[in-house]
């Protein structure tokens, strides 16, 4: 078997808003437009990842919460109705999915073998969080290829975020090693917003853009900053300040999906291409791509 390998990683946020707005037919409600920076700037993804070959997509959730360890879907095919708690009048979504359960299972030896704290996750009626459905949906509409499910822990709560930081690089790690071994060729999604600061009500149409900004300035120039970071390649100084930056705006990246990325790619020193930044409901997001092979 020839090796594995991480053909990209995306930092692929999951506002619901986003694929309500898009209309496909597994979405219940239906919408007459909206957000559109987020998602031509996934338009522009799925078009950078039509000139390279992979077989599965790994998504890292913050809405898969598991309070202590990561679990990993092991379980061949999930077939439900992913609803977003918040906001069930946008996210009804019939999923019907596959799961490389053998690469999952590797990546669960190599980090246990790092020391973490890991389950296999095998119950078939499990229902698949949003956040998962939402950037696996909006990267790859066709559900052609299985998915690896991980799930986020919340070490940054109860310890702190450098407590989860260290965890995650274990994870990223434990990730890279086990594509590598696998023989797969994987894109790996870090489902986060940056700031996430959500308004905390709702405009009589929701897809009324006219009421669409970011919460506040300072939440801006913070997403900026990080935006700033990523394309100059410093990935590096972007996990350093993450602490700061999940506190000062009750940041997404919480989950610990990010760094379990910039791990995953070995801290990449090439500038990430920004697909587009756009705000949902006062949050900021961005679509990342780091590139690790030529087309
Ligand atoms: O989960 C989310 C999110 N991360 C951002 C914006 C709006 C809703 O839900
Ligand atoms: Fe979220």
């Amino acid at each position: 078997m020839s090796k594995g390998k991480i053909v990209a990683g995306v930092l692929a946020p999951h506002p619901p808003h986003l694929v309500y707005a898009e209309n496909p037919p597994q979405n219940e409600p239906k919408a007459e437009c909206g957000w559109e920076n987020l998602r031509w700037a996934y338009e522009r993804l799925r078009k950078s990842l039509a000139q390279v070959e992979f077989d599965v997509l790994i998504v890292h959730s913050p809405h898969w919460r598991t309070n202590v360890g990561t679990h990993i879907l092991g379980v061949p095919q999930f077939k439900s109705l992913s609803v977003d708690p918040v906001f069930p009048n946008l996210f009804r979504f019939h999923y019907d999915l596959k799961v490389d359960v053998a690469l999952a299972e590797e990546i669960c030896r190599e980090a246990t073998d790092l020391g973490l704290e890991m389950q296999m996750m095998r119950n078939p009626d499990f229902r698949i969080d949003y956040g998962t459905v939402i950037s696996a949906h909006m990267t790859r509409p066709q559900w052609d290829k299985p998915i690896v499910g991980i799930s986020s822990n919340g070490a940054a709560r109860y310890f702190n975020m450098d407590v989860l930081q260290a965890m995650m690089v274990k994870l990223g790690q434990a990730t890279r090693t086990a594509v590598e071994k696998s023989g797969r060729r994987a894109v790996l999604l870090a489902s986060n917003s940056l700031s996430h600061r959500h308004f905390t009500t709702e405009p009589p149409l929701v897809e009324d853009q006219s009421f669409e900004h970011i919460n506040n300035h300072n939440q801006y120039l913070w997403d900026m900053k990080m935006i700033e970071l990523m394309k100059q390649g410093k990935s590096r100084d972007m996990i350093d300040v993450l602490s700061d930056f999940t506190e000062q705006t009750n940041g997404e990246t919480e989950g610990g999906s990010l760094t379990w990325l910039m791990a995953a790619l070995d801290f990449p020193e090439r500038p990430a291409e920004v697909h587009g930044y756009g705000t949902v409901i006062g949050t900021g997001n961005v679509v990342a791509e780091w590139r690790e092979v030529e087309p």
